[in-house]
């Protein structure tokens, strides 16, 4: 519980873009995310180039993962990582599996397990995606998901060839 009384629960979240100034586009996002309402950014992964999952022809992907602490609820905080899209410059109705500027997939909403038309938690690509498990490890290598599937197993399950770290998500200052 957090001091107004509603329950803070921990969401993470997967950010991820093949055109533009990706690194650019995902740290002004990690940047967005952090002024939500009723949300804190607690954690960034850096970022990762990786080969496009899915048609080839397309440039290589930078990927990342932050962890949030958040009262919004599941469908809010959808709501908000869809107008953080659109906010920079994502067209919804392109190619599924084609080229974008900035996808924010809602990974985990703390243990919550559902499918509906909108929103599936845990997100269906997470178990198999060296692009996510990679980052998530990163800032919670001792993460359980629902259904108490460990991290560490679904890592130990996947190559994590081809990923490239090229930066970091968020500003360091260590002074
Ligand atoms: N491939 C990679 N490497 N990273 C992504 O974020 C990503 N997103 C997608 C598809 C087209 C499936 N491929 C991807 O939506």
């Amino acid at each position: 519980m957090s001091a107004g009384g509603r329950d803070t629960v921990a969401a993470y979240v997967g950010l991820g873009g093949n055109l533009g100034d990706v690194a650019e586009t995902l740290r002004r996002a990690a940047e967005a995310l952090a002024k939500l309402p009723e949300t804190r950014l607690s954690r960034a992964s850096r970022i990762y180039r990786n080969p496009p999952l899915g048609p080839p022809d397309q440039p290589d992907y930078r990927n990342a993962v932050v962890k949030l602490t958040t009262e919004l609820d599941a469908e809010a905080l959808l709501d908000a990582l869809q107008a953080i899209e659109t906010e920079f410059g994502r067209v919804r109705e392109g190619d599924r599996w084609g080229p974008r500027t900035l996808d924010l997939d809602l990974l985990l909403y703390g243990e919550t397990v559902c499918a509906t038309e909108r929103l599936t938690l845990p997100h269906p690509g997470l178990r198999e995606r060296a692009f996510v498990l990679y980052p998530l490890a990163e800032i919670d290598s001792d993460l359980v998901l629902p259904g108490n599937e460990r991290l560490t197993d679904l890592l130990a399950q996947v190559s994590g060839e081809g990923l490239e770290c090229v930066g970091s998500l968020v500003q360091v200052n260590n002074e």
